[in-house]
């Protein structure tokens, strides 16, 4: 019998609920069941913290954490990156983490785990094992270069983004993952290209797959059992592996917080966040968009894309965003062959 643990690709579930996107435990058997949904989850990230009403990095931070910590058998060390997620959960002298925790600084969680887990090995602790995690200002941008050498080093540590696609815990400036077009506090909706610009973007999967590590993965707090079994899986592996987590941030998006949930999924289903795992730099599972949605219905209610659906220029912009979600869907196959599944 597979479970979670085993289970080598991601399992088919079968959706009884039609029209509805629910991944209910009720749906699947026991054995397969998610780490959250057992009694003796670790609750790693526990009660206390201060994160906003509808924060997608409490959410995922909580289902990893515990993911890894189930994995290890709560032999787990986890670096924390400065941010919302260091933050929330840490204000002096109190903690809501029930792992070993370490926070240095913003830019060198990657080096900081790559330090503890030599340590680790040097003190002959090898079912140590850990993490680094941090937000996507602490990972695509300021702590990219230590993670470069993470990765290119092949050291022994999963290193979990969490990417609310804005510098939060600052105040919403913008980073290297936010999207083109959106209003933060450094990006205004103004002038003949309003919001962040149109650039080449940067994919920090991808450039992590350049570096042929053994172990790459998208996921999303829409689909909580697979960010488990991403975790569980890449904590079966030995070197540098990277999990980029979508997580909607309702402050700074500007959406409601009852709304985290539908966006993370919107944003997958419109094609603009592909869900796919490579191993040694080659792309092995994709997951299919089930029902393909447009853009806007996605952009629609964050009020960072308010702009967007007020002028003709706006119009522009939507359609610009469109390509980028359909260039996302031609190169990693989203859609099945007929179109929509
Ligand atoms: C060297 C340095 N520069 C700037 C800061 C201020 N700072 C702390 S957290 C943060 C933003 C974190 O953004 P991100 O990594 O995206 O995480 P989020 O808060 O969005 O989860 C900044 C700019 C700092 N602590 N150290
Ligand atoms: S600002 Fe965003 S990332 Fe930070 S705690 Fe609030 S919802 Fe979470």
């Amino acid at each position: 019998m597979t479970d979670i643990l085993t289970a080598p690709v991601a399992q088919k579930l079968r959706f009884y609920q039609k029209g509805t996107f629910t991944v209910g435990n009720r749906l699947i058997s026991e054995q397969e069941r998610s780490v959250q949904a057992s009694i003796d989850r670790s609750n790693a990230l526990t009660c206390g913290h201060r994160a906003c009403q509808g924060c997608g990095e409490a959410l995922g931070a909580r289902y990893a954490v515990d993911a890894a910590m189930r994995a290890t058998a709560g032999q787990l060390i986890a670096v924390n990156a400065t941010g919302c997620l260091e933050v929330f959960t840490t204000p002096y002298p109190e903690t809501s983490w029930q792992v070993a925790w370490l926070h240095s600084l913003f830019g060198n969680a990657a080096a900081v785990a790559t330090g503890v887990a030599a340590a680790m090995r040097v003190k002959g602790h090898t079912e140590v094992r850990t993490i680094a995690q941090g937000g996507d200002g602490g990972t695509t941008d300021i702590g990219f270069g230590c993670l470069s050498g993470m990765f290119e080093r092949n050291d022994d540590v999963l290193y979990i983004c969490y990417d609310n696609e804005v510098y939060m815990n600052t105040g919403v400036q913008r980073s290297s993952a936010t999207p083109p077009a959106a209003r933060t506090a450094t990006t205004p909706a103004m002038g003949p290209e309003p919001g962040n610009v149109f650039g080449t973007g940067k994919s920090v999967p991808k450039i992590a797959m350049a570096h042929g590590i053994p172990y790459v993965a998208t996921a999303t707090v829409a689909d909580l059992h697979d960010l488990e079994r991403k975790v569980i899986k890449a904590m079966s592996i030995h070197g540098a592996r990277y999990i980029h987590v979508h997580v909607p941030c309702p402050l700074g998006w500007g959406s409601a917080s009852h709304d985290t949930i539908r966006l993370a999924r919107l944003a997958v289903e419109s094609g603009l966040f592909p869900i796919f795992e490579a191993e040694q730099g080659i792309v092995t599972n994709t997951r299919k968009i089930r029902r393909k949605v447009p853009v806007g219905e996605y952009l629609q209610p964050q009020k960072r894309f308010a702009h967007l659906f007020t002028s003709e220029l706006g119009a522009q912009g939507v359609a610009k965003l469109q390509a980028l979600a359909d260039r996302n869907i031609a190169e990693f196959h989203l859609l099945d062959q007929d179109g929509d599944v």
